[in-house]
């Protein structure tokens, strides 16, 4: 049986790289929301609705568990679902709340995502209950999404952008800068630069990978038949406009989408 994947859109792509890359053997049915997105910019009440929705899909796929690639679902939608499914659901928040109370030294930590993700306070919340006495400075960075869809990641006006952004944080003192929306792994380089090098960057998509290995192993649902040479045993579903998420995937996956 596949594991289920879904996002807001096509940036769970980057977290469904992850997988592949770290757990080849798994089978992947991914939906990604494109009617709907963005949904950094919406209430929970609609994200807790649209992600009941889509795990409803997601299960008549016969998926054995399900990975919110999406940040701002995994803050807003993620505990309430839970309770109501007969399969193993994760997040991206949690496991990247995890790697970076694991990576800071000086317990300064700082969380980029998109506006819901960061007013939800959930990264914070995470990060309290591993290190109480951590500081946690959270900053929305809506433009982020927009400008890596139009694959603008080494364009100077994203640049420009991101030294805006990041300017307060640069002034906080932070060691660890979690990438807390799919599609900031992107500009990773970007980010990198701007925050020199004693700025460990925690990428939520691949702890998520991580996480979901353990998780599969642990209930004992991991595919111990590696998959065929060449066989693409995954399937992408989108509510609209199939060619953006077609494009998207190309240029990041290892493997090629028609
Ligand atoms: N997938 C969303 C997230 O990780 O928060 C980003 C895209 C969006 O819906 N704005």
């Amino acid at each position: 049986r596949p594991v289920g994947i879904f996002d807001s859109g096509v940036g769970g792509l980057t977290v469904t790289r992850e997988v592949m890359r770290n757990i080849p053997e798994e089978r992947i049915v991914y939906f990604g929301d494109t009617a709907r997105v963005p949904y950094g910019s919406k209430s929970k009440e609609t994200i807790l609705r649209y992600s009941r929705q889509i795990v409803r899909f997601l299960l008549t796929q016969d998926v054995k568990a399900i990975v919110v690639a999406c940040n701002t679902a995994s803050a807003f939608a993620l505990e309430e679902i839970r309770h109501e499914l007969p399969v193993p659901i994760i997040g991206v928040v949690r496991p990247g709340a995890k790697v970076a109370c694991a990576a800071t030294k000086n317990n300064r930590i700082g969380v980029i995502g998109t506006k819901g993700t960061i007013a939800s306070g959930l990264y914070t919340e995470l990060i309290r209950q591993i290190k109480p006495d951590a500081e946690v400075i959270g900053k929305a960075c809506p433009l982020f999404v927009p400008l890596v869809e139009e694959g603008m990641m080494k364009d100077t006006v994203t640049e420009e952008v991101a030294r805006r952004y990041l300017a307060g944080l640069q002034e906080q003192d932070i060691d660890t800068l979690i990438l807390g929306c799919t599609h900031y792994p992107l500009l990773r380089s970007m980010i990198g630069k701007i925050m020199g090098e004693g700025v460990t960057l925690v990428n939520p998509a691949y702890e998520t990978a991580c996480s979901l290995r353990t998780l599969l192993i642990q209930e004992g649902l991991q595919n111990t038949e590696p998959l065929a040479e060449g066989e693409n045993p995954h399937r992408f579903y989108v509510s609209d406009a199939p060619e953006s998420l077609i494009g998207f995937a190309n240029s990041i996956l290892p493997v090629n989408i028609e």
